[in-house]
């Protein structure tokens, strides 16, 4: 069987990498299906403090793979589209949400269609310079799937999200950068690297605090202040009773750097 996710380990983080570059790493079902089985098997590894997507060759995503749907429908046959989100788009989405670890999407080269929506869904992005990002969907007369219509507008805003996705605009780094959408803009030369080094001092930091603070800021995306005020305390008990906690408070007040356990 082809490896359309390339796994690599290097000091707590796991990278997977799309891998069809031939066509920007598009998504077919397959490919979908082995990305939902990668990132499953992050979650589950106990060595895996943080995950990063990305893409082979010059592409991060270019969406569904639309030498997929092309035979069928020119032929006439009825395409079930929603069945197909739900099966293959939808379990990736929730997979990334939720991973009780940070996901980075390194945004290698094209992010369009399905493929941005897949760099929203992760809780951090950050992109090579000479990315571009485009909610393609309007240009072949679809709507945004694969979540996009709920995470780009908490990112920029609604009109900015309508914009983006009626005028099927491409976004560059710098521009992606200065909307929001993502944290951090690379050199294409040194990317890999500084995307690595970043990735590596997420997973240096106390990974208990940071799945709560996931799972508290998931919450609060749809949650009312009251509820997300509720739901902090709860979260905070939990943070409070672990090993990390009292070695962080010892730590500062030893004036020294602390040494977390992760649990
Ligand atoms: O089925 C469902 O469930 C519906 C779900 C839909 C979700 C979606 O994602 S809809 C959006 C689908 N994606 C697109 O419409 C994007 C199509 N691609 C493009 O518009 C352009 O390729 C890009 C703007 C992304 C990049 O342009 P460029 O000039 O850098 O590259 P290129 O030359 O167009 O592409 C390189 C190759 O990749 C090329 O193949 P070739 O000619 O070298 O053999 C191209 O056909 C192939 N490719 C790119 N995107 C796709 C693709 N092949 C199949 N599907 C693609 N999405």
């Amino acid at each position: 069987m082809t490896a359309l996710v390339l796994t690599r380990d290097q000091a707590g983080v796991r990278t997977l990498s799309l891998n069809s570059p031939d066509r920007l790493n598009a998504l077919t079902a397959a490919l979908a299906t082995q990305l939902l089985t990668a990132l499953q098997a992050a979650a589950q590894d106990p060595g895996v403090r943080v995950v990063v997507l990305t893409g082979e060759g010059r592409g991060f995503c270019a969406g569904q793979d639309l030498s997929e749907v092309a035979g069928p429908l020119m032929s006439g046959q009825p395409l079930d589209l929603e069945a197909h989100l739900n099966d293959h788009y939808r379990p990736v989405i929730l997979a990334i949400r939720e991973m009780n670890k940070p996901v980075i999407a390194a945004v290698n080269g094209v992010a369009a269609g399905a493929g941005a929506s897949l760099a929203l869904a992760c809780d951090l992005r950050v992109s090579s310079e000479s990315a571009q990002w485009v909610q393609i969907f309007s240009n072949i007369a679809l709507i945004p799937d694969a979540g996009s219509t709920w995470f780009l507008p908490h990112l920029v805003g609604f009109g900015r999200a309508f914009e983006l996705m009626a005028l099927a605009e491409k976004v560059s780094a710098g521009q992606a950068h200065a909307l929001g959408l993502c944290q951090q803009v690379y050199p294409d030369e040194t990317f890999t690297e500084q995307t690595q080094a970043y990735a590596a001092a997420l997973a240096a930091r106390p990974a208990q605090a940071l799945a709560l603070t996931k799972q508290a800021l998931n919450a609060a995306m749809s949650s009312r202040l009251e509820d997300a005020l509720d739901l902090e305390a709860k979260l905070q008990q939990q943070a409070a009773s672990s090993q990390d906690f009292r070695e962080g408070v010892q730590a500062f007040m030893e004036k020294r750097v602390a040494r977390w356990a992760g649990a």
